[in-house]
């Protein structure tokens, strides 16, 4: 994993040069760059390497997945969203950079990511390279990422669930299947298409990416109560003090951490069917964390 990390490091620097007019070119690199996981493209290459593709094929949508993870941080860090001052370890785009182009490094990476995909992925098809803009802009959109982010903007205004057509359960989860699984899924499909696996395996995995992302928002939600800013890179607590729906203000954290363990069986399931080593790295390591070795 460590390796496909350094991979992903240099072509995300290789692929971001600074231009004129710096400011915006600055401020889109400075969160891409900042010391991450890389979960997401990790899972974009490892699912190419494990269906037996080509991972130097899918560097560029690899490093597009970083730059729309980046774009949907830096723009929920913002004080008409979540209000974060630090991310990643260090203080968020819109601190070091200005409101205003906290906004526009969203904005340009959400239209750089395609462009990159398109004209750097010169070893695919015109088909795979149409299906991965098109997979990108679609769990981008207000179908996948931006429904999540505004039933969650939403679900914390609401003061009487009773009133509700859905139950906090099913809100939660409808939340982050599209806030947080949607680049897990997007992930996993764009390595799919790179690889040229048929509809059932994309399909498998598509189902696999959807339950790895209530796993791993779960990990998120749990980690927000038991860890430290130093391990998480990002304020901590603020969820649970503002009665935020969370897994954890739902369930409890010993029921929230029953559905962890459920849903770890599930996806190890799949990763076990496809023997990836990587894949049961990063399952392991969110595993240890929220259940102990
Ligand atoms: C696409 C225009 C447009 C807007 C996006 C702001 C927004 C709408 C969505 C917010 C999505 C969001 C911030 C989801 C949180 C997902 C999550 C658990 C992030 C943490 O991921 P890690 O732990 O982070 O992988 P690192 O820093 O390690 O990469």
């Amino acid at each position: 994993m460590k390796e496909l990390i350094e991979l992903v490091n240099k072509k995300l620097d290789e692929y971001m040069p600074i231009e004129y007019p710096e400011s915006i070119f600055k401020a889109m690199k400075y969160t891409v760059t900042l010391k991450g996981k890389r979960l997401r493209p990790v899972m974009c290459l490892e699912t190419v390497s494990m269906l037996g593709g080509d991972i130097n094929k899918a560097l560029p949508a690899a490093c597009a997945l970083e730059m729309l993870h980046a774009q949907s941080l830096i723009h929920d860090d913002l004080p008409c969203m979540d209000n974060d001052d630090f991310r990643r370890g260090q203080p968020s785009n819109h601190k070091v950079f200005g409101e205003a182009n906290a906004v526009l490094a969203g904005d340009a990476l959400l239209s750089f990511a395609p462009q990159l995909i398109i004209e750097k992925s010169s070893d695919l098809t015109d088909i795979q390279k149409l299906k991965l803009v098109h997979e990108f802009v679609k769990f981008a959109g207000a179908f996948a990422l931006i429904a999540g982010q505004v039933a969650d903007i939403e679900s914390e205004k609401t003061k009487d669930w009773n009133n509700m057509q859905k139950s906090p359960e099913e809100i939660l989860d409808y939340i982050h299947l599209n806030k947080t699984a949607s680049l897990f899924r997007l992930s996993v499909r764009m390595g799919a298409i790179i690889a040229n696996a048929n509809e059932s395996v994309l399909n498998e995995l598509d189902e696999f990416a959807k339950k790895f992302g209530i796993l791993f928002q779960i990990y998120d939600d749990i980690m927000d109560e038991i860890s430290t800013f130093e391990e998480m890179g990002k304020t901590l607590g603020k969820d649970v003090k503002s009665g935020k729906l969370t897994y954890t203000t739902l369930y409890g954290l010993d029921e929230a951490k029953k559905k962890f363990s459920v849903l770890f069986d599930e996806c190890y399931g799949t990763i076990e069917k496809y023997h990836s080593e990587i894949f049961k790295e990063i399952a392991n390591k969110l595993k240890n964390r929220i259940l102990g070795e």
